[in-house]
């Protein structure tokens, strides 16, 4: 034990506590230091970052970084349980493991400055490396982590300093040594003993909180300025020279059966999987769209350049994500307006010898889209209009790629800025790099939406429903098994185009008891879908989705 820890004599009428509580308190203010300390240095980093710009933030470059080096199986995980909000779980993820650490940085600085401060140095190294590492970067991204130490250093120090003496020595040598030291303890505001100044560790503790709020506050104030929202809200679309194809009457089944999903996904309920903790903020004025790599004659092209074409589309698309699960919903349908994919390639001078479009996006971002089907697939778009709007800031704005019949992962791309010609054998794109399969068509898909798996239902003729999909194929038929029985049809919504889902339905009668339902679809072609149940990795799951419903 260091003198630190000792119990002086207390003064005469104030009762000293014992040793070991008062060791427990200042190991718990300690603790407290470094926690605050932590908040102050985030604090900064936050306003610093306010200055360069938000993804340089010490809890976003971390994240970042963390879901950069997250094994598949983990992100795949965390896709699944949390779904549209991995992001937030990871941000609280990463801030419950920096208070836990900051806390044991508190207690290590309470025996030890210099060990203290290493502490927060580490932890200032991290999120300078994770900084430098994301692929968008500048040397500018470390400022917030190196500010932000300092200033988590220079709290944790100041902190400190009320719970522990002024160094005194471990045995006093001299008169003058132990005058000094009992002038100490006579005088100290702590009354409880030398060494522990609580009032003063307090009002400092206030001090370090409204820093770490205001300058937090400051920097989502800053923050702000990014924000490219109200940019988003002044554009006009273009008017398509080919729309959509006009849907069927009664083409929506939802209209009729309850907790059927809609044919159409509305922006604020599509699925969104990206791996942006802070969403790339494009703005519209500044945009460039630039083409590089295997192309005669590549031009690099304004917002207004793809807006004023003469030749644009609209069309219907389902999108769907390679992480969606048998049964899941990482699929959604919207009608997108944009530049045909093909056309403009071919405008470029796309070489033959390209097989691979290696889509950049603003975030660094690399999603490997074969040349082959972004030149041929019809309805192929660089897609700036979604549902009747700009593309929503977190789906890409202001502009993305939409290939259908291609996975989410290869296909579409999100903050276009590049689009290299390139090949397979020169370039593994991001997904690619961690294991998924470089091409990713999709896999017929059926799912049931409503019975919904061991919710109770009531007995009696129900409508079981969903939607089915396989994009490019088209869906000829869906069939509906209850308990291993026949086989039946179901009923489609009006076939319109092989890129959207078919919605189906079918009436059952549904006695009480625990029920099995099974579904199943044939696409376009008349391939009967697998029945082989295999998990998203790598290239997209199979098998009928079943489940079990209780009637009663
Ligand atoms: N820049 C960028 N684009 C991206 C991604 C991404 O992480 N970053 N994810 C891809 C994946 S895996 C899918 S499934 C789709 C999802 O698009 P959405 O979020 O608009 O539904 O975007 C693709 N485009
Ligand atoms: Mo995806």
């Amino acid at each position: 034990m260091t003198t630190t820890e000792q119990t002086p004599a207390a003064p005469a009428g104030v009762p000293a506590p014992a040793g070991p509580t008062r060791r427990w308190q200042r190991r718990l203010l300690a603790a407290l230091a470094g926690l605050l300390a932590a908040a102050v240095g985030l604090g900064v980093g936050q306003l610093v970052s306010g200055f360069i710009r938000p993804a340089a933030g010490p809890v976003v470059a971390v994240g970042d970084a963390v879901i950069t080096m997250t094994p598949e199986p983990v992100k795949s995980f965390a896709i699944r349980t949390f779904g549209q909000n991995d992001k937030n779980a990871l941000v609280i993820g990463t801030l419950i493991l920096l208070a836990l650490y900051s806390l044991l940085v508190g207690l290590v600085g309470l025996r030890s400055r210099r060990l203290g401060v290493l502490g927060v140095v580490l932890f200032g190294a991290v999120g300078v490396v994770a900084a430098l590492t994301r692929p968008a970067g500048s040397a500018w991204d470390a400022l917030p982590s190196v500010v932000g130490a300092v200033a988590a250093a220079v709290t944790l120090l100041a902190l400190l300093r009320p719970l522990t003496p002024a160094a005194a020595p471990a045995e006093p040598t001299d008169d003058e040594a132990v005058m000094e030291r009992l002038r100490g303890v006579l005088t100290s505001t702590d009354r409880k003993g030398a060494g522990l100044d609580r009032r003063r560790f307090f009002v400092l503790g206030g001090v370090a909180l409204g820093v770490a709020a205001v300058t937090a506050g400051g920097g989502q104030l800053l923050r702000r300025r990014f924000d490219v929202a109200d940019a988003r809200g002044e554009i006009r679309l273009p008017t398509p020279s080919s729309p959509a194809p006009r849907l069927p009457q009664g083409a929506d089944l939802s209209t009729q059966v309850d907790g059927l999903t809609p044919l159409f996904t509305p922006n604020r309920d599509f699925y969104r999987v990206d791996t942006a903790i802070t969403v790339p903020q494009l703005r519209p004025a500044q945009y460039r769209l630039s083409l590089t790599g295997m192309f005669d004659a590549p031009h690099t092209y304004t917002l207004d350049d793809l807006f004023n074409r003469g030749d644009l589309i609209e069309r219907d698309v389902t999108l769907t994500c390679v992480s969606n699960e048998v049964g899941g919903n990482l699929a959604g349908t919207a009608r997108w307006l944009g530049v045909p994919l093909g056309a403009f390639l071919r405008e470029n001078g796309v070489r033959s010898g390209s097989s691979q479009l290696i889509c950049r996006s603003s975030d660094g971002m690399t999603i490997g889209t074969p040349t082959r089907a972004a030149l041929e697939t019809p309805d192929a778009m660089l897609a700036f209009g979604m549902n009747g709007e700009p593309l929503p800031v977190e789906h890409g704005f202001p502009v993305r790629m939409v290939v259908p019949g291609l996975y989410g992962y290869v296909s579409a791309c999100k903050w276009l800025t590049q689009i290299e010609a390139s090949t397979f054998d020169a370039f593994d794109a991001y997904w690619v790099q961690r294991g998924w399969a470089p091409q990713g068509p999709i896999k017929t898909a059926a799912r049931i939406d409503t019975p919904a798996a061991l919710r109770p239902v009531k007995a009696g003729r129900r409508a079981v429903a969903g939607v089915a999909w396989a994009q490019g194929r088209g869906i000829s038929k869906v069939e509906v098994q209850v308990d291993g029985g026949e086989w039946q049809e179901a009923q489609l919504s009006p076939e319109s185009e092989a890129d959207i889902w078919r919605q189906w339905m079918l009436p059952v009668d549904l006695q009480r008891g625990m029920h099995r339902i099974t579904v199943r679809a044939t696409d376009g072609t008349g391939q009967l879908q697998t029945q082989d149940r295999v998990d998203p990795y790598p290239d997209g799951a199979s098998g009928w989705h079943s489940l079990q419903v209780l009637v009663s």
